[in-house]
């Protein structure tokens, strides 16, 4: 029950590690596929799974409805008092439509920076299965 082909068990969900890189709308689209969707990070230990591959990789959180306003792929908020945000971020770099969350800084806890969403990265899906 908690192995399947190609996915890791980290109660309570399974996290499908892509292996190639896509926008993160079709990253988006390739979890949806996979009855799964982008990963949300509400916990340390989920921070430090998503951080551990070392790679720029989407997660589940973007504020392309209204700018500045960031919301998980569940529809719930980016809370400020939880996130990673690296030092500075997230800065809509100049072009101000950098729109989608990514895991960038590796060599910090502090890992997370928004991106332009047609940029490829890697992707982590996440399938909730048990509490
Ligand atoms: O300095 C942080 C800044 O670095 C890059 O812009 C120079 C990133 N953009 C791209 O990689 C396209 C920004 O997102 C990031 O905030
Ligand atoms: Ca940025």
């Amino acid at each position: 029950r908690y192995f399947q082909e190609g996915w890791v068990y980290l109660r309570p969900s399974f996290y499908y590690i892509s292996s190639s890189e896509k926008s993160w709308q079709e990253s988006r689209d390739d979890c949806l596929q996979r009855g799964a969707d982008l990963m949300i990070i509400n916990s340390k230990e989920e921070q430090e799974f998503a951080r551990q591959f070392k790679r720029l990789t989407w997660i589940g959180c973007t504020d392309r409805e209204t700018e500045g306003v960031w919301k998980w792929v569940d529809g719930t908020a980016v809370k400020t008092s939880f996130s990673y945000w690296h030092n500075g971020e997230p800065n809509s770099y100049q072009s101000k439509e950098e729109d989608c969350g990514e895991i960038k800084y590796y060599e910090d806890e502090n890992s997370w920076n928004d991106e332009p969403c047609n940029k490829k990265n890697f992707w982590i899906c996440e399938k909730v299965v048990a509490q």
